[in-house]
């Protein structure tokens, strides 16, 4: 078991973004049995959920005449149009019938202001709104984040991004995630995690040493 000082963050493992879904993610369903091998050398893990209204911002339905994965210029910046997608109380927004992670202690749900949208799970893209992840792990002695999850390029990325600017030690688990690739975005996702001294690890290092 890892230290109490770690939690494993497990980003957007939603229907939706699985093969089949809204907004499918290549061979995103193949990281499910790996999530849930890591989630037991874990004894703090937290999911998130992207969580939006019928009515959000991002989804090119909400805007006559776009279509999806064209971007749009919105008051905090561009923001990439998407198939409308992890609708609040919907299927799709569900987690994936084979996650098997009982012991998570804590959900996020972001993207739930209709106006804003949050690949991060610490802050909405208008990069003022917080979540409220931080101060959670702080209170509960978190030093450590490890994420992985759907998508690398957006919702992992930005969430270890984030997680990095809030002080704490971060390693992204690459081959626990899938990613979008819209426009080269995961080269360019992997620059920004770099420089930031985000930590780009194998599952196989993290089981180095950890009983499964
Ligand atoms: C995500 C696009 C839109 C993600 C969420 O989870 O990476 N990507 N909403
Ligand atoms: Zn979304």
């Amino acid at each position: 078991m890892r230290s109490a000082d770690e939690v494993l963050l497990l980003v957007d493992l939603q229907n939706d973004f699985m093969p089949g879904g809204a907004l499918a993610v290549a061979r995103g369903d193949e990281i499910v049995p790996l999530v849930n091998r890591l989630a037991r050398t874990f004894s703090h893990v937290v999911l998130t959920q992207d969580w939006h209204p019928p009515e959000h911002v991002s989804f090119a339905a909400n805007h006559p005449g776009r279509q999806p994965f064209e971007t749009f210029t919105l008051p905090y910046g561009e923001q990439v149009l998407w198939p409308t997608h992890c609708v609040q109380g919907t299927d799709g927004a569900a987690l994936h019938g084979g996650l098997d992670v009982p012991h998570a202690r804590a959900i996020i749900r972001k993207g739930h202001h209709a106006d804003v949208d949050s690949y991060s799970a610490f802050l909405e893209a208008d990069r003022t709104t917080p979540t409220g992840l931080a101060g959670y792990l702080r209170d509960t002695g978190v030093t450590r984040v490890w994420c992985c999850g759907l998508a690398t390029d957006y919702c992992v990325a930005w969430t270890a991004l984030d997680a990095r600017a809030a002080g704490f030690d971060v390693a992204l688990i690459e081959d626990a995630s899938r990613a979008i690739d819209l426009n080269d975005s995961l080269a360019l996702a992997w620059q920004q995690l770099t420089t930031a001294g985000v930590a780009r690890v194998q599952s196989a290092e993290v089981f180095a040493g950890h009983a499964r």
